[in-house]
């Protein structure tokens, strides 16, 4: 996710579709023309399939503007690559600060003076980048010149998960191996199918060309005992550990859905390092529970009931828990002890990634359910014993 800011009438639908080279983005010499964040998708590669981000601009005013520079604003700090796209009026000291701001959050920041074939860049300004360690480019909409030099300091500034092709299970095993997937059928489980992670790494297992054994946790001692040779994994879900780490003998390397996907999707040492925390933790502490995708709870609900029973159980520890669902974190995410965070099935490697990072810059260890799980239940260092070796 890459995103155009600047000021309005900067030229940042005219640079989107310089890029894109198509007319997607309406353009206008009257100021205000983009009013909402406008989604373009574009194969950048070597990065693949991104999205850019045309947005209203940051010097729009009065009450509906107000608005807009907010919703701006918020795709910009959800961003990958901030895009600063600047005019003849030059590097405004707002701009000073919202490049600082941007930075601050760890994303890159590149600066577009645009309309290099009617003026050039304003020397105080590329030495106030240079002085800085902020790239920039000169760039023009209109006649094309710079367009690929920015794509290419886009792509150079793109932090590296948005090139790398994350590894599920697939390292963990070998062509002709047997992995166990430990799959419980209770009244969570939804009707009729398996959830996306289980189907992904079964996936994942397959074109391994290893062999895939799926069984409820009833079944694991069963299966165990009936294949030919041990298998080279288990891989159970985070809620039957406990049983499932009884039945499989300590020989044979386990570990769980969600421990693999928080690799996948985020920083297993990270959210490993903030589940140890835990033992840390004094009384009346408050830990937040995020959640990025709103859903209706349920009796017994992972976040809300399950976690801070384990939490409070493993602790010893008289807890207080906050629920907070949506994009961001609470403003006084400081006052938080621990972090906890969902697995994220709806959300992408690289909003999980800026969250983590998010939470490091602001000083609060962040751990996710499936690992804070696997604390609690005593089982940490066994389902992480599998990545010792990465
Ligand atoms: N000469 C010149 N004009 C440009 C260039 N890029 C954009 N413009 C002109 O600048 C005006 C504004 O362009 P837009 O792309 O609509 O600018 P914007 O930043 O999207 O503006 P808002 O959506 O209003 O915030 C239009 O008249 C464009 O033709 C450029 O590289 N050179
Ligand atoms: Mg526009």
């Amino acid at each position: 996710m890459i995103t155009l800011a600047g000021r309005r009438n900067a030229g940042k639908s005219s640079l989107i579709n310089a890029i894109a080279g198509q007319g997607v983005a309406i353009t206008s010499p009257t100021p205000g023309t983009t009013t909402d964040p406008v989604a373009k998708h574009y194969e950048l590669n070597p990065l693949g399939p991104v999205t850019f981000y045309d947005t209203a601009g940051l010097d729009d005013d009065g009450e509906i503007g107000r608005l807009r520079v907010a919703a701006t604003r918020k795709v910009l700090m959800r961003t990958d690559v901030a895009v600063l796209v600047i005019d003849e009026k030059g590097l405004s000291r707002s701009d000073h600060s919202l490049i600082e701001e941007v930075r601050a959050l760890g994303l890159p920041v590149v600066v577009a003076f645009n309309k290099a074939d009617i003026m050039k860049p304003d020397e105080a300004d590329t030495r106030w980048c240079e002085e800085k360690g902020i790239t920039y480019v000169a760039v023009s909409a209109s006649s094309g010149t710079g367009v690929d030099a920015l794509k290419t300091q886009i792509i150079e500034s793109a932090p590296p998960e948005m090139r790398e092709d994350p590894v599920l299970a697939g390292d963990l095993i070998r062509e002709g191996d047997w992995v166990v997937c430990v799959v419980p059928i209770d009244l969570a489980a939804p009707k009729g199918r398996l959830i996306l992670p289980q189907v992904q790494v079964l996936r994942d297992i397959l074109d391994r060309d290893a062999i895939a054994v799926t069984v409820k946790e009833r079944e694991v001692k069963d299966a165990l005992t009936n294949l030919a040779k041990p298998p080279a994994l288990v891989i159970t879900d985070s809620q039957a550990i406990t049983s499932v780490a009884g039945d499989v003998p300590d020989g044979i390397p386990l570990t769980t859905f969600s421990t693999l996907f928080a690799r996948y999707k985020g920083d297993l040492g990270e959210l490993a390092a903030g589940a140890v925390r835990m033992d840390s933790l004094q009384d009346g502490d408050r830990v937040l529970i995020c959640e990025s995708c709103s859903h209706h709870p349920v009796a017994d609900d992972i976040g809300r009931v399950k976690l801070p029973r384990w939490m409070r159980q493993y602790t010893g520890r008289t807890l207080e828990f906050d629920v907070y669902a949506g994009h961001d974190f609470p403003e006084d995410l400081e006052q938080y002890a621990l972090a906890v965070h969902c697995g994220g099935c709806m959300t992408n490697r690289r909003e999980i990634l800026r969250r983590i990072r998010e939470c490091r810059r602001r000083g609060v260890p962040v751990t996710n359910y499936g690992i804070a799980i696997s604390k609690t239940q005593g089982v940490l260092e066994r389902v992480m014993a599998p990545f010792r070796h990465m």
